[in-house]
Parts: structure tokens; sequence; C-alpha cells
């Protein structure tokens, strides 16, 4: 494999002031991110989706493989095969599978098995993750640290919609394997992640739930330091 040419590092350094400021803002504008799932199904112009998506894909990745593909569907059809096969799960999941703990960490959120937002909103992006590459000649190659890079992508795909102005949610109905058929997707694409896209409904409600403060997820150095290790 050839290696890659150093180039110069593109970076400015910017003024504090100006750096705090953009801290704040950023915090004021991604704090107000909810996990929408209630939506309209308002147009949503495709090209501010290809240009989150352009924006997850600068995620870094091991060995800088991008192991991540994502498929953009708004065909109605598409769309109720995916909600009837995600239903048909998620209701096995909720009556038989989620042990009790698990439906009680649940309740407060107050999600059930019917996903009418897999209907309602205009996009619904399925996020694949590359196990393994396959290249033109039919050689195989690993990837590295997939999850990881595929959660960093997806982490950025949803600041990016919410920046942009867009609603979305991370829905992981359990199994996910029937997205890579209905997809028609390759072997080498794991079922990671589906995003519902759109403007939230008119009526969109969401629980009212708070954020744990910075003191609770923050240590500095030995801060808070545990005997067990
Ligand atoms: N996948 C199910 C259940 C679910 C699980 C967790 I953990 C959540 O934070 C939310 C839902 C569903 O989508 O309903």
């Amino acid at each position: 494999m050839s290696e890659y040419r150093p180039i110069p590092l593109q970076f400015e350094r910017q003024e504090q002031e100006l750096m705090r400021l953009r801290a704040d803002e950023l915090l004021q504008q991604l704090g107000s991110r909810r996990s929408v799932r209630s939506f309209s199904s308002d147009p949503v112009a495709e090209e501010l989706i290809d240009r989150a998506i352009e924006i997850a894909s600068t995620a870094p990745s091991g060995a800088h493989r991008q192991p991540w593909h994502f498929v953009v569907v708004d065909d109605p059809q598409l769309k109720k095969q995916i909600r009837d096969a995600a239903e048909k799960e998620e209701q096995r999941s909720y009556e038989s599978r989620m042990p009790e703990e698990w439906l009680d960490a649940l309740r407060p959120l107050g999600t059930d098995a019917v996903k009418p937002f897999l209907i309602d909103a205009p996009y619904l992006v399925i996020l694949f993750a590359e196990t393994h590459q396959v290249a033109a000649d039919g050689t195989r190659s690993r990837n590295y640290y997939v999850s990881e890079s595929v959660g960093i992508a997806a982490g950025m795909f949803i600041a990016a919609l919410h920046l942009v102005g867009l609603a979305t949610l991370t829905h992981t109905p359990s199994p996910m394997g029937f997205l890579r058929a209905i997809l028609q997707r390759p072997a080498n694409e794991r079922p990671y992640l589906i995003f519902p896209i759109g403007y939230p409904a008119a009526d969109c409600q969401v629980p009212d739930l708070q954020r744990k403060a910075l003191d609770q997820v923050r240590s500095r150095n030995l801060e808070g330091r545990s005997e067990e290790s």
C-alpha cells in the first residue's frame, strides 16, 4: 500500500475571546438538540441531507478506512417495508425479549413498539458499518476500530443535522438484519443505526429530561479516583 504524501497542516489559531464565544454558542446550539419521535411530513431539501453525510464522512477512522455507508431512503414503499419489519421486531422485543430491568429503564421515555416516524419523516437515513472491504478484484481487507469510527461519524451526522436545522432520532430496532435484506446491501455491511430526518411535527412533545452537569461527567487528574483499579 502506498504512503500518503505529507502536506502542511491548514490550521489557524483564533483569538481567545472568539474561541470562548464560539464554545458558548456551540454549547447553546447543540444543547437545544432533542431526539424527535414525532415528525412533520413537510419536504426537506435532499442536498441538506447530502451535506450532513459529507460532514459525517469527515470523521476520523481506523487506518482511514472510513468504514461507513449511508443509504438515503425516501421511497414510500421502502419506508413502509422498513416500518413493518421494525415494528415486528420491536413488538417481540417489548413483549418478550427485553428484560424487566430494561423496560423499567425505558418507561420514563414512554417509547413503545409503534414507530409511525418511520413513515412520517420525509427521509430515513440508514447508516451501515463496513466490517471489511472488498476490492474490485474480490480481495478482502480488514477494517479497524469499526464501531468507534462509525459511532464518531454518527455523532458528527447528528450534530450537523441539528446545526443545519433538521430533527432526527437515533433509532435502533433490534435485531436490525432486515435492513440489509430490504435495502439489498452487500454482505460486508452491518446495519448500525436508522435516522428518521425531517422537521418536528407542529405538536411534537419531548420528555422534560435534564442533562448531567459538567461536574458529573468530568473529573480533573485523580479527582474522584476509585479504590477498585
Ligand atoms: N429500540 C427500541 C427500544 C429503545 C431502547 C433504548 I436503550 C432507548 O433509549 C429507546 C428505545 C425502540 O426504539 O423503541
